[in-house]
């Protein structure tokens, strides 16, 4: 059984100490390919499980409500002024647990009840705090839902891109007081300017939910949202390569309102842990490195999207443009859904997530795409040749599904590949 570093730290739990040695175990001898996953560093896990986790807290670097913060003042203010520096920004929120929260503390912060939020549906790729029923946000807040334009076979035109004429009908009818760019499930580079030029014409507020693309716009890879929207919301933890948890960014006239909706308007304690790891995050990721790890990031997705494309299976939205491919099944099997699909690739060692596809037919649960991403593998090393492979590795898992000698066969030769990079080989105890 491969041991973590970390397992000599809990000296009288067998049980916690054997689950942590297989989740170590899993992650580096299979696939991580969940679009919204990486590997952080040993600095980040380091600051992630250090001594930090002890404090309580509340309030702001020289406003706390306790005492003995001023290691932890000097903990968030190093968090915020990197943050700021790595984006333009002019102001940063570093305490969010996670980015459900930090895009409702936006709503709360800067909406009452009942306001009128334009998102984009989650069928087409929206977040579910984006307005899906099924969010406690469509409770409060009245969601009108934009979509992407219909599919099309001309491979100069393929659609299913953001619908900005449906966006601008949208916003001049409803009069939403927030727009919301940005996706989960969208792998097109997403131009602020038109959300800025719609938000405008009917005066409402930007917010951009950047969580999947945060560390694309921090190595330069992607278009940054910063210097159009009101606010940016994002999770640390996707291709910015930090700890669990969520930032907002704001313009300088939001920043009170922001702040005080996160706390006390939605949390108490910040986990200062969690944002020493995030300031470790924002370091690395203003490095040189991290900006050619982002190229290599979209290469690998468009290398991996062309191989997929040539077993048979379609690209939506006719390609990629940054750290993931979503696939419609459709196609390639018209029985396979994308549940049966994660199943199996999971046996064989590939970790994927089943994913709706615009105007799925096809139940959330059940669905009829996969989402992949190349973020994590990306980062223990792997490049367009490693890709290719594992899109052949897919394609003989999907195909001989029924039959547990070619799933067995592969999963040895994932855990080979897998063996070859391995983010974590350094690690020593
Ligand atoms: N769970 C995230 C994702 O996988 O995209 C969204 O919150």
């Amino acid at each position: 059984m491969v041991s973590s570093p970390f397992d000599a730290w809990i000296t009288n739990d067998s049980e916690v100490t054997s689950l942590l040695a297989q989740e170590w175990e899993r992650e580096t001898t299979t696939l991580q390919l969940i679009a919204s996953e990486n590997f952080t560093s040993p600095g980040v896990m380091a600051a992630t499980g250090s001594i930090l986790t002890n404090k309580y807290s509340e309030g702001y670097p020289g406003r706390r409500f306790y005492g003995g913060n001023q290691v932890v003042d000097e903990i968030e203010d190093l968090a915020r002024r990197r943050l700021t520096a790595l984006f333009g920004a002019d102001h940063a929120n570093v305490q969010p647990h996670a980015g459900a929260s930090a895009n409702v503390a936006v709503y709360t912060g800067l909406l009452n009840p009942g306001d009128t939020i334009l998102g984009l549906r989650l069928d087409q790729g929206g977040h579910l705090t984006h307005g899906s029923p099924a969010s406690l946000t469509s409770t409060f807040w009245n969601f009108v839902s934009y979509g992407l334009t219909p599919r099309s076979d001309d491979p100069a035109n393929p659609g299913e891109l953001i619908d900005f004429e449906n966006l601008r009908e949208l916003a001049l009818k409803h009069r939403p007081k927030l727009i919301i760019g940005g996706a989960t499930a969208y792998a097109r580079e997403i131009d602020p300017v038109p959300f800025r030029e719609i938000a405008d014409e009917v005066g409402a507020l930007l917010m951009f939910d950047s969580a999947h693309v945060a560390g694309l716009i921090a190595g330069g890879s992607h278009p940054s949202p910063v210097p159009y929207a009101d606010v940016v919301t994002f999770t640390t933890h996707k291709t910015l390569r930090g700890p669990r948890g969520a930032a907002i960014l704001c313009r300088e006239e939001h920043a009170k309102k922001i702040d005080s909706a996160v706390f006390p308007g939605m949390q108490g304690g910040p986990l200062e842990h969690a944002i020493a790891a995030r300031a470790v995050a924002f370091k690395e990721a203003a490095q040189p490195e991290f900006a050619t790890y982002t190229q290599q990031i979209v290469t690998n997705a468009k290398a991996f999207g062309a191989s997929l494309e040539s077993k048979g299976f379609r690209m939506v939205s006719g390609g990629t443009e940054n750290h993931m491919v979503l696939l419609d099944l459709r196609e390639y099997d018209a029985e396979l859904t994308g549940k049966v699909a994660q199943e199996v690739l999971d046996r064989a060692g590939i970790t994927t997530n089943r994913n709706q596809i615009p105007d799925d037919p096809r139940s959330p649960f059940i669905t009829s795409g996969i989402r992949v991403g190349t973020a994590a593998q990306t980062t223990a090393g792997m490049k367009e040749a490693e890709f290719a492979q594992i899109a052949d590795f897919i394609d003989r898992v999907l195909r001989g599904r029924d039959n547990e000698t070619v799933v067995a066969s592969v999963r040895e030769e994932v855990a080979a590949l897998c063996g070859q990079f391995n983010p974590y080989a350094n690690f020593t105890k």
